[in-house]
């Protein structure tokens, strides 16, 4: 990656390339933790993590809430041609992109370029703000993550996207996607993301919920062939969420998504995009939610953030808890680590957080936190413990009467009769805190001596 991106002007002034100082440093600008070279099980800390900055919260939101105007109000963002603005936009964003040491990043279509008065001019605005981006990813070495398009802000969206009771709605959410798959492809994209924030209904009274979810199968259907006619060889993602802003949202939670996939034969080329947020409204453990993909070969890639348990809504703050970190890149490793996906921080600085230098303290924080994550969860595989429990608390099933019900082979009246032979059983202890104080010990090894003294943990 070049050192750093500056345009025509530069944007973050006094804020040079973010570089690793350890945990003694006190620049607040340095990572403390993340260190992109440092080698983890083989594999270098940039190529476990991948991370990715999202264009939305980072470049385009401008701290408005719905008692407040705007605070983070940057030049780009309002007052000039649209398509000046969006230039400019980008100038910025690969700006923070390449002084952060970000990898990848992640868009919607209407975060790159603005939306025409008609289709066809939307579409010429965003494949103009592509071949830009296109010009600049090769510049710097900055990666697509993945593409979506926005299909839940504008006014024609308040009843749906492809979800929509109006065909000519589902046309206009085809118009949108077409574009954005293009527009990813053209930027070789390695992942194209579908969140159906308005795919659901507020009230059952008005709603044909069976046709719309057979709609909404119809309309991915038609976006992965359309794709792959093109040429995309990536990955098509469903980012599971359970409510807001619909009151109640097809893809609730992975589970939910994992059954709609399979029911419509979408399983084969769509995988998961969990948000630890999303995970926390649907009354998951982020960890959970992870899992559960991992076990069913869905896992796909991570929305990175965190929410607050004392909200019901999705506050979309950076991560920071180490523990949550650790359980999460313990899935992740389980699950055989990021291929096409990574770690987008789908997360804002607070309305009240108006200095440029926030929006890389925040980032820098999120990237030390998944690197000690990232530590600890190595740690934790490499010793081994936890999954020697886990494989040991199940060995009733390796051999004899126990495999032979995995297997299929007995019936439920030959199951019953073996209770009697078995007298007492079931008291076995759990040990969960046993575990829970060896995920702390993890953490406590990685944190306390300094990191760049922990021995190479082994290959396995
Ligand atoms: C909103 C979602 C959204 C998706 C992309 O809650 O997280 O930002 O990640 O459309
Ligand atoms: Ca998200
Ligand atoms: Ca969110």
């Amino acid at each position: 990656m070049a050192d750093y991106f500056v345009g025509s002007r530069e944007y973050f002034p006094g804020v040079g390339r973010i570089r690793y100082e350890g945990p003694e440093s006190d620049n607040p600008l340095a990572f403390k933790y993340y260190d992109p070279g440092r080698m983890v099980g083989g594999k270098s800390m940039k190529n476990h993590l991948r991370f990715a900055v999202a264009y939305w919260h980072s470049f385009c939101a401008d701290g408005r809430d719905t008692f407040g105007d705007p605070t983070h109000a940057q030049e780009w963002k309002s007052g000039g041609d649209p398509m000046t603005l969006a230039e400019q936009k980008l100038d910025a964003a690969f700006e923070f992109l390449t002084k952060l040491g970000a990898e990848f990043y992640c868009w919607h279509d209407r975060d790159l370029a603005p939306e025409g008065a008609t289709p066809a001019e939307s579409e010429r605005n965003l494949m103009a703000l592509a071949a830009k981006a296109r010009e600049r990813q090769a510049a710097t070495g900055v990666k697509l993550l993945w593409g979506t398009a926005n299909l839940f802000g504008d006014v024609r969206y308040m009843n749906g996207a492809a979800t929509n009771p109006e065909f000519a709605v589902v046309a206009h959410a085809a118009a949108q996607v077409k574009a954005a798959i293009d527009a990813t492809i053209l930027l070789d994209g390695e992942g194209y993301t579908f969140w159906g924030g308005r795919e659901g209904y507020m009230s059952l009274l008005n709603t044909d919920l069976k046709r719309e979810k057979e709609h909404l199968a119809r309309f991915l259907a038609m976006a992965r062939d359309y794709a792959r006619a093109r040429g995309f060889k990536g990955v098509f993602y469903i980012e599971p969420k359970p409510m807001e802003p619909t009151k109640h949202q097809y893809d609730f939670d992975v589970e939910t998504v994992a059954g709609f996939l399979r029911h419509y034969g979408l399983d084969a080329d769509f995988r998961m995009n969990i948000e630890a947020n999303h995970a926390e409204l649907a009354g998951h453990d982020f960890h959970h939610e992870l899992e559960t993909a991992a076990a069913m070969g869905l896992f796909g890639s991570v929305d990175a953030n965190r929410g607050d348990p004392r909200c019901g809504w999705d506050t979309d703050q950076f991560p920071i808890d180490w523990r949550d970190t650790t359980l999460a890149m313990y899935a992740v490793l389980r699950a055989g680590g990021f291929t096409t996906g990574g770690l987008n921080f789908d997360a804002h600085v607070r309305r009240n957080s108006v200095d440029p230098s926030d929006l890389f303290e925040a980032h820098i924080g999120g990237m030390d936190a998944f690197a000690v994550g990232l530590e600890a969860a190595w740690h934790l595989q490499a010793e081994g413990k936890l999954a020697a429990f886990v494989s040991d608390r199940y060995r009733s099933f390796d051999s004899g009467d126990g495999a032979r019900f995995e297997r299929g082979e007995m019936k439920l009246g030959e199951l019953a009769a073996l209770a009697a032979g078995y007298g007492t059983a079931g008291r076995t202890s759990g040990r969960q805190e046993r575990l829970e104080n060896l995920v702390n010990q993890a953490l406590g090894t990685v944190t306390t001596v300094p990191i760049r003294d922990v021995p190479p943990i082994a290959h396995f």
